[in-house]
């Protein structure tokens, strides 16, 4: 029986207790605006140092550091897509991200992660449609083996509150 919980936060990311959370980077890693800035803000600069010997990161791939000044353990550091109309693959590079970032916590043992909604800021992806891969692919990753029992959704705007407070409901 799969007892992992779906939870569903409105706010900021960074004041989340999980073990891991997810940051929606671009591919040097070396930070940005949005979540990317609001977490290493509150990381603090010991999380840029990490994030520059790691030397970047492919669209739909994730690495790992520590969470430094943040209560969570880990940050985990994806890369969405920028949204080219769809004609780009970019649905199987978001489902990427979903994936490779559950694999990565569950690797490092999370039993409990959260996600921002990756790609649906500055990279203009649509919301609608960006909620519907990030719970299709985290419902497919929980109904196999793994260490996390906790995935909470936090979304910081009202269009992706709404939505997800939908989509989790049918
Ligand atoms: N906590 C949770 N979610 C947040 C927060 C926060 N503190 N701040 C913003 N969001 P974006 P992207 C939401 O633009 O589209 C950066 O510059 C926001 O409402 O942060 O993947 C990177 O360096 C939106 O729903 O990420 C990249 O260059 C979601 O986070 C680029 O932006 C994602 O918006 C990545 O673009």
């Amino acid at each position: 029986m799969n007892e992992t919980k779906i939870l569903l936060v409105k706010g900021d990311i960074t004041l989340l207790e999980t073990d891991a959370i997810v940051n929606a980077a671009n591919s040097s890693l070396l930070g940005g605006g949005g979540v990317d800035g609001a977490i290493h803000r509150a990381a603090g600069p010991e999380l840029l140092v990490a994030c520059r010997m790691i030397g970047g990161c492919p669209t739909g791939e994730a690495r790992i550091t520590k969470g430094y000044n943040l209560k969570a353990k880990f940050v985990i550091h994806t890369v969405g897509p920028v949204w080219h109309g769809g004609y780009s693959n970019e649905m199987g590079k978001l489902a990427a991200c979903y994936y490779n970032s559950l694999k990565l916590a569950d690797d490092n043992h999370c039993s409990s992660i959260a996600f921002p909604n990756i790609s649906t800021g500055v990279f203009g992806y649509p919301k609608a449609e960006a909620a519907r891969i990030a719970i299709k692919t985290v419902n497919e990753y929980l109904a196999g083996k793994n260490s996390i029992k906790q995935v909470f959704f936090c979304c910081f705007d009202e269009e992706n509150y709404l939505l997800y407070t939908k989509a989790l409901a049918e």
